[in-house]
């Protein structure tokens, strides 16, 4: 197992498009081992491949309080959206930023799971946002995308400015 390194906002490699997943074997269940113990010792609720700069359709959640109760989606689709919402959102490739993000309420997702098994789910509140969230990560978009130009520079600059100081 091993921690992974985490692209930081505004890094160019956040905006690649991942491919579809052709096979779930045993390389994709060791990159999914060392997401979990990335994503657990962020400590984080959500991560992409993308974010591990991994350009495949790959994203591990846990929502859970006791952190014991991961999701995995593999080339996930979302069959249908409902509703709207807003929530404060968090990424571990933008640190220290909180922002409220609209994001559909009800979400219906397909995808694969570690063994490759086809599931769908239906998910609401939190669960519904970070899906929505990390499957963006796939299609190389970060939520600061969804604030206003003047907010996103701002937040920019304060990345580069923080990147430079370590
Ligand atoms: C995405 O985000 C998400 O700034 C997952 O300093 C977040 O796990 C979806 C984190 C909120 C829905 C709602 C962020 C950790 C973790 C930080 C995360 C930080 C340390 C973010
Ligand atoms: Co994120």
């Amino acid at each position: 197992m091993a921690i992974l390194d985490i692209l930081n906002y505004p890094d160019p490699r956040l905006h690649t498009v991942a491919k579809p997943v052709k096979e779930v074997n045993a390389t994709i269940r060791a990159l999914i081992r060392d997401m979990a113990e990335t994503m657990y010792d962020a400590p984080g609720i959500g991560l992409a491949a993308t974010q591990v700069n991994q350009h495949i359709q790959l994203l591990i959640i846990d929502t859970s309080e006791t952190k014991d109760q991961l999701q995995v989606f593999i080339n996930p689709k979302i069959l249908e959206r409902d509703g709207e919402q807003v929530y404060e959102e968090g990424c571990l490739s933008v640190p220290g930023i909180y922002e409220s993000v609209t994001r559909a309420e009800k979400v219906l997702v397909e995808a694969m799971d570690e063994q490759g098994k086809l599931f769908t789910l239906e998910a609401h509140g939190l669960l519904s946002v970070c899906i929505q969230h990390e499957m963006d990560h796939l299609q190389g978009k970060v939520f600061v995308e969804y604030l206003s130009p003047l907010k996103r520079n701002r937040i920019k600059h304060k990345m580069l400015k923080q990147k430079r100081g370590k």
